[in-house]
């Protein structure tokens, strides 16, 4: 172990060579292993190879591992994962890594039938530095954890074997893998031994372009190989070029064609699909067409397993990823495992392949002693490149090689774009650390504000100092490799993203950050982040910031970024009754779609039909009138239409019938619940407060001007100022901790006016609340009037009015927007409806909680249970109903310390600030913003 401080790659492997089937025989040697854990490398036995693990434990691989979840399966001491984002976990004295250094010796003894000719051992990804051993004999040493490793077995396959593998959780290497998420060392990846046939294929390059019909195919191999696509009739060897018709391949239309490669000794099978990637007037284009990408990052976590995660999930997400329209993986910020590449190859996915490189802890220190800039590092990342491009370079669905991730700048990057373009000139070059372009493709950034974003989409960005390097730089398509940091209660601001990314040509779309949530299941089943396995440094729950939770649940902005991401735009109107649509597809036409109208009532769904709707060619448009019958249904009092575009047939990620996009028309304005009602109520005549609505005792009445913060009200807006959070603006002012006096109290006839100061304590910043109760025969009307007796601005958190009533009020009905959340900012994925769930299902079982679960554009909301029923009429408010109160939210770190406290807590909101997406980048929108001023709002209350 001594070259654990060797800044080179690892020694003794063959070169990589792409993944391919292959009628050879292939032995998975995933399963079961021995295993034994120490915690330096001091500790650890020099017994290898050849070690007695009669002792040993066992662990499973592929799997990281520290992980918890391992404690059951595998009852022996592993260590614990930590999570760092930027910082590294150890003293940065680079190339050397810290003595608390674990290993993992790992052994397994498996039989196998002699393999007549060559044999190679293939590892996909150990993460950490190891030394290999077969039979005692030490094949090589590995680094890059993410990226295959190979070693010629040839000869040393014996019918029965012992393989011995032992990992250093940290080397040189990990200077170099410096990525946003957990340490999570082990054996993360299968390992196979392979048969290499004397006189088989060693390797193969398919170089597969697409021009107005045309495919060209040219297949490269070391050695003479027959060449055929028996679907075309082709019939060929290697080294040559052929022109022929082809069906092009996209993310549309993932068309691929088998490919057989064959020497007398063996068979590949390779998936090819034909399209050309191009930078064409500075616009992104796959087979000449401009692409948007609508893309996520997307890390490889499981919550049990660390960094393996199983083909079956794999396939899994990628399902759900176009089910919600998503058609672009940056694959952040590693090669993923291969197998998501023939995913995406097959169900049309464009792909960002990222290499394993990341060294962001040196900006700490303005990238002093880089190692992207320091030449003891060059050939690591020569290496990693070529591992990278090597293993990958078949799939059509890689548009684009990226270098690496947040690892500043330097000629190690230089001399891998260098070496990469030789190699495969067919892809663009993406690296978003070089800021000026000089050595990239593409024009790549993360989280620029929108403002920004619109100034690049017509070339407007501020010039660079270097002329010629400007000039390049503004040539060149733009994307977005992260934006929108999907962490917690958000991201707002999808939509005004989309807009700019539709309107300008150069924009090529972007990447929301991130797919997943990297949460840890513990042994009660609850999900850990950083710093709960005790870590010394560590960035708490900045890896819980995903689309989907760690095991997979969508969270409420997945069907948000869907209704954002949707394919076809529609647009239905009244007078005269028609539906406009604009195709947002690049590629195909609008012919897999089958187009559906739905009238509802209040009672559910009245009638549905078909909408004729003619092919739309890519990016065309079409208007359509509605049939009679559907307008006849529409245009009754209190209905809502929506209009739906859906998958017309089965595809292998969703069922026909699947909905893509939507779009509403409602005439509803009256929808009510309660029939017969009560309007009489009840005041505390100290506080006046209300006490009572009909029967039903209410508790806890008070202004509302605060929530409890989610992950962007903490974060620093990259673009506003004052740089202060605004959850630390609110907890200035008191918002919290509001106190209210009472000024008076007035009843004339049937109506009382109550009025109320509130502030902050300490704070001179009041609020004035004038609330005037009308009773009726039927109803309770509350108009309520807040004027800011003080000057300055004063960002809110929300403005509403927050009661509690008894447990018994646990079903929930609405007429509104539904059936999830909405904030000013989010909520793009909900319909207009009558929407009913238990405040149970209204939560969302943030990791760390935190304000969430309202919902928006409210007409009436009922809340009911046990026999009684509590109505609240109002014009487009929000309602948040919960098991617990706002401060309980605030004050609890983990999901699992939320416990209901035996009151419904009902928060009714005339006004709530936007979500932004300042855990890491831009904040609120200004038009999403909330301010203090003057306001008024009304409600009626209906009780039975
Ligand atoms: C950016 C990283 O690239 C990404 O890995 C992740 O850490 C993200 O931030 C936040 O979750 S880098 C940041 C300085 C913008």
């Amino acid at each position: 172990m001594i070259d654990l401080a060797d800044a080179r790659p690892g020694r003794g492997s063959l070169p990589t060579v792409a993944s391919f089937v292959t009628d050879a025989s292939v032995v998975d040697l995933s399963g079961e292993w021995k295993f034994r854990w120490s915690p330096t490398v001091a500790a650890a036995p020099e017994d290898l190879p050849g070690a007695d693990t009669s002792q040993w434990g066992r662990m499973t691989v592929p799997a990281s591992w520290v992980m918890p979840s391992l404690d059951t399966i595998h009852p022996a001491p592993h260590g614990l994962p930590a999570y760092t984002n930027v910082q590294y976990p150890f003293a940065v004295d680079p190339p050397f890594p810290p003595d608390a250094n674990p290993v993992g010796d790992y052994a397994l003894e498996f039989s196998v039938a002699a393999l007549p000719d060559g044999a190679v051992l293939r590892f996909e990804g150990i993460e950490g530095a190891a030394t290999v051993w077969l039979n005692g004999t030490e094949l090589g040493t590995t680094r890059g954890s993410r990226l295959p490793t190979t070693f010629s077995a040839t000869g040393l396959v014996v019918g029965r074997n012992v393989l011995e593998v032992r990992v250093a959780q940290f080397s040189a290497a990990s200077y170099l893998e410096d990525q946003d998420e957990w340490w999570a060392p082990g054996i993360i990846r299968e390992v196979t031994l392979r048969a290499r046939p004397a006189g088989g294929v060693t390797d193969v390059f398919v170089h597969a372009s697409y021009s107005e019909g045309l495919g060209t195919l040219l297949v490269d191999t070391a050695e003479p190989a027959a060449v055929e696509i028996a679907e075309l009739g082709l019939s060929t060897t290697s080294g040559q070029s052929i022109e022929m018709p082809v069906e092009p391949w996209s993310a549309e239309s993932p068309r691929l064609y088998e490919l057989v490669v064959s020497t007398a000794s063996e068979r590949l099978v390779v998936q090819v699909g034909f399209r050309t990637v191009s930078v064409e007037g500075g616009v992104l284009s796959v087979n000449g067409r401009p692409i948007v990408l609508r893309g996520v990052n997307r890390h490889e976590h499981d919550p049990d397993f660390g960094r393996a995660v199983t083909n079956s999930v794999m396939l899994d997400e990628l399902a759900l990823m176009k089910r919600n329209n998503i058609n672009a993986i940056r694959t952040s910020h590693y090669p993923p495992h291969p197998a998501l590449l023939d995913a995406a190859d097959r169900l049309g996915f464009y792909v960002i392949d990222e290499c394993d490189i990341e060294t962001h802890g040196f900006g700490m220190f303005e990238w002093r002693r880089n190692p992207s800039d320091e030449p003891i590092w060059t050939e690591a990342y020569l290496d990693r490149a070529e591992r990278m491009v090597e293993r990958d370079k078949n799939h059509p669905s890689i548009i684009m090689w990226s270098l690496g991730n947040e690892a500043g700048t330097g000629k190690n990057f230089v001399a891998m774009a260098n070496w990469i373009r030789e190699r495969d000139p067919s892809r663009p070059i993406h690296y978003e650390g070089d800021y000026d372009c000089e050595y990239v493709d593409v024009w790549s950034r993360m989280y620029a504000s929108h403002a920004e974003v619109a100034a690049i989409g017509v070339r407007e960005e501020p010039a660079l100092d270097d002329k010629s390097l400007d000039a390049r730089r503004r040539a060149m398509p733009f994307v977005l490799c992260e934006y929108a940091h999907a962490m917690g209660n958000g991201p707002g601001g999808l939509t005004e993203y989309q807009d700019l990314f539709e309107q300008h040509p150069r924009l090529a779309g972007g990447f929301i950050w991130e797919w997943l949530e990297h949460g840890i299941r513990r042994a009660d089943g609850s999900m850990a982040y950083g710093g709960d396995f005790g870590e010394v440094v560590h960035d708490g729950n900045f890896v819980i910031d995903g689309l989907v939770s760690a095991d997979r649940e969508p969270r409420p902005q997945l069907a948000d970024l869907a209704a954002v991401f949707a394919p076809v735009v529609m647009t239905v109107a009244a007078e005269p009754w028609q539906v406009t649509l604009e195709s947002r597809y690049d590629v195909i036409d609008t012919s897999h779609l089958q187009f559906a109208w739905v009238v509802d009532g209040s009672a559910g769904e009245v009638s549905r039909g078909l909408l004729e709707v003619e092919a739309i060619a890519a990016r065309g448009n079409a208007t359509v009138s509605l049939g009679a019958q559907a307008v006849a249904e529409a245009s009754q009092p209190e209905r809502v239409l929506t209009i739906t575009a859906a998958l017309a047939a089965d595809t292998e990620w969703a069922k026909a019938g699947h909905i893509l996009a939507q779009s509403q028309f409602s005439s509803v304005r009256e929808p009510s619940y309660l029939t017969k009602s009560n309007a009489s109520f009840r005041l505390d005549q100290t506080t006046g407060a209300l006490v009572a609505l009909g029967e039903i005792e209410v508790a806890n009445w008070r202004l509302e001007l605060w929530r409890a913060p989610t992950d962007n009200d903490l974060g620093i807006a990259w673009s506003e100022k004052p740089h202060v959070p605004l959850a630390t603006r609110w907890a200035e002012l008191g918002l919290d901790h509001l106190v209210s006096r009472l000024v008076s109290i007035d009843s004339v006839a049937d109506v009382t006016t109550v009025v109320t100061r509130v502030g902050g304590p300490g704070r001179e910043e009041l609020v004035e609340l004038e609330c005037v109760w009308t009773a009726s025969d039927a109803s309770l009307t509350l108009e309520a009037s807040i004027t800011p007796l003080s000057v300055g601005d004063q960002p809110w958190a929300r403005v509403g009015l927050s009661f509690t009533v008894a447990p018994q009020f646990k079903d929930v009905d609405w007429f509104g927007l539904g059936p999830g959340q909405g904030y000013p900012d989010t909520g793009q994925g909900n319909r207009f409806g009558w929407h009913t769930a238990t405040v149970d299902e209204l939560q969302v079982p943030h990791v760390r909680p935190q304000e969430s679960g309202a919902r928006r554009d409210i007409l009436a909301l009922t809340l009911g249970g046990g026999g009684s029923a509590l109505e609240v009429r109002g014009d487009a408010f929000a309602a948040t109903v919960r098991p617990w109160s706002t401060e309980a939210v605030a004050a609890v770190t983990h999901l699992e310390e939320l416990v209901p406290d035996g009151r419904i807590h009902v928060v009714l909101d005339h006004k709530q600030s936007g979500v932004g997406t300042a855990a890491c980048g831009p904040g609120v929108l200004p038009e999403y913003q909330l301010h203090a001023e003057p306001m008024k709002f009304a409600f009626r209350f209906l009780t039975n």
